[in-house]
């Protein structure tokens, strides 16, 4: 029996229709191998973290059930950034296409030199914070306080939730 785990994806845009990047985006998800979305947040947008001079984003947490391990679903989430057209050239939290980062897997602590789980911003940022508890208000990071108390103690990135 293959034993599946929740994930939790948080989702990024600020370049070529940020909109349609992440609905394509949740697709692509929805069709990893042994995966599904099992819930997915609204739409939000936030003003940039890192350089000012590029457009805000939209921004988006995904709950995904899958039976890959984090290293392989971390390599799909890649593949996905790449096929839309994700460029790593710029700088350190420039304008990007597509970014998904992997902010959960069930209750693991991963430290390798490739993946840190929790996602190391996970704690200090609204736009993962909010949608990640509009989806799953009672989760429990590891290593943290409530959601509800991290919210209360966050960065505010003027996040706004989009209708619809
Ligand atoms: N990596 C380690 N752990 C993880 C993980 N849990 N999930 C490594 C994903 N990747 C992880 O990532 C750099 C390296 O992190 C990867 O090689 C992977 O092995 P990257 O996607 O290539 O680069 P990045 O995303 O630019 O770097 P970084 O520092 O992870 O940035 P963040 O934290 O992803 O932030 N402002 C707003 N308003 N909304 C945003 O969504 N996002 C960013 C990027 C900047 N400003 C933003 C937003
Ligand atoms: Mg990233």
């Amino acid at each position: 029996m293959t034993v599946r785990v929740s994930a939790y994806i948080g989702l990024g845009s600020n370049l070529g229709e940020p909109l349609q990047q992440l609905d394509a985006a949740f697709t692509a998800l929805n069709k990893l191998s042994g995966s599904r979305v099992t819930k997915r947040s609204s739409f939000y947008t936030s003003k940039p973290m890192g350089p000012a001079d590029q457009p805000d984003y939209i921004n988006a947490v995904a709950e995904l059930e899958t039976a890959l391990a984090p290293q392989d679903l971390l390599l799909a989430l890649q593949a996905i950034e790449q096929l839309q057209g994700r460029d790593r050239s710029g700088p350190r939290w420039g304008p990007r296409t597509l970014d998904l980062d992997l902010l959960l897997y069930a209750d693991e602590v991963i430290n390798t030199e490739r993946l840190q789980v929790p996602h190391p911003g996970l704690a200090e940022r609204d736009f993962v914070l909010i949608p990640l508890a509009e989806i799953a208000p009672e989760l429990v990071i590891p290593g943290q306080p409530a959601l509800k108390q991290l919210i209360q103690n966050c960065q505010n990135y003027g996040l706004e939730r989009l209708p619809g």
